[in-house]
């Protein structure tokens, strides 16, 4: 992975080098909490693990705007917390309960909110993408200045319909940042071993979309890339294609025995690259913050995942008669 490269200091400030703090170790701890839940039993099914990503989702929901949309795939959590929604509701999703954002029927890779306009939450690789696009339609149709980010992984964009979709968003200049969040592996398959021309940013010219590749363990670059890319979709100059370079540090998801990777590899970038580490030496060095103030904030944040957790376990499972409930829409969707 790249070396830092970004100069920093200059673009930024205190509070928000704090926030994207917060933001970053609001997913971490969420994430660390929910491996437990996992494994106590509380969780089932499918969990797939955001840590190490933390700077791509904050550091692009940074540069939205209200009314901005999102999408992503089965690795939903960070960019749920990120973009505003209630930790509470996701845990209890995660546990399959009724206080959830899908009243316990969705799990971890299917939840969603109008009100944050988080469209999921998809199982199926690469499935998010052309619905992504589909969005960016309806915002340009309406012509409502509303971006969509559209988040897949490296797995998804060897896909074949990730290339029809940049066609047709190119196409119709559609308002839609691919967000490819490189983390270096599609499961336990490494990005060298599936992918010749590993700069995936670059595919997009074949369509002549804009791209570029972004450092994803600096939240300060991702942001500044973010708000580039969503100057070009707001001037109505189509789609634009950020590849972010990241890593995550657990296993694909909870049930991955992880043995394609040394664990020499996975602590080398824990220690040199962390991207909250890096804010937290910024916000150290640049004497914005105290190490027992950050404590507190670390303590403060454990106590909303705590609260998170125990909402859970409170809210009861849903009654078997939603069995038959949220199946089909009761009305034909309007302008949303
Ligand atoms: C169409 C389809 N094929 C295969 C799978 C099984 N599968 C789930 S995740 C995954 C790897 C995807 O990797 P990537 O796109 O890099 O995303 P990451 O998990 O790294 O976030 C695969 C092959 C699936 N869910 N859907
Ligand atoms: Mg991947």
């Amino acid at each position: 992975m790249a070396t830092r490269k970004t100069p920093q200091k200059s673009n930024t400030s205190k509070e928000e080098l704090l926030t994207f703090y917060r933001e970053m170790l609001l997913i971490r701890r969420f994430e660390e909490k929910a491996g437990q839940l996992y494994g106590m039993g509380l969780i089932g099914g499918f969990c797939h693990l955001y840590i190490g990503q933390e700077a791509v989702v904050v550091g692009l929901e940074a540069a939205t705007e209200e009314g901005d949309k999102r999408i992503t795939s089965y690795r939903d959590h960070g960019h749920m917390l990120a973009c505003g929604m209630d930790p509470k509701g996701v845990m209890a999703e995660l546990t399959g309960r009724e206080g959830g954002y899908s009243k316990g029927k969705g799990g971890s890779m299917h939840m969603f909110s109008k009100e944050k306009h988080f469209y999921g939450g998809h199982g199926i690789v690469g499935a998010q993408v052309p619905i992504g696009a589909g969005l960016a339609f309806a915002d340009k149709y309406q012509e409502n200045g509303r971006v969509t980010f559209v988040y897949f992984g490296d797995g998804a964009a060897n896909q074949g319909q990730v290339a029809e979709t940049y066609n047709m968003a190119e196409l119709w200049d559609l308002p839609v940042i691919f967000v490819i969040e490189n983390n270096q592996y599609a499961m336990g398959t490494a990005v060298k071993r599936a992918t010749k021309s590993p700069d995936f940013w670059e595919r997009g010219a074949a369509f002549g979309i804009k791209g570029e590749a972004v450092d994803g363990m600096d939240v300060l670059a991702v942001k500044a890339a973010g708000e580039k890319a969503v100057a070009h979709c707001r001037a109505g100059k189509g789609p634009y294609i950020l590849e972010i370079m990241t890593y995550r540090y657990r296993g694909h998801s909870m049930s991955d025995p992880a043995k394609y990777r040394s664990r020499e590899e996975v602590q080398k970038i824990r220690e040199e690259r962390d991207a909250i580490e890096h804010v937290r030496d910024l916000l150290l060095t640049g004497k914005h913050a105290t190490e027992d103030e950050l404590k507190e904030i670390d303590k403060q944040i454990k106590g909303v995942v705590n609260e998170a957790a125990e909402f859970a376990k409170e809210s009861p499972e849903p009654a078997l008669d939603e069995l038959w409930t949220d199946i089909y829409a009761d009305t034909a969707p309007q302008n949303a």
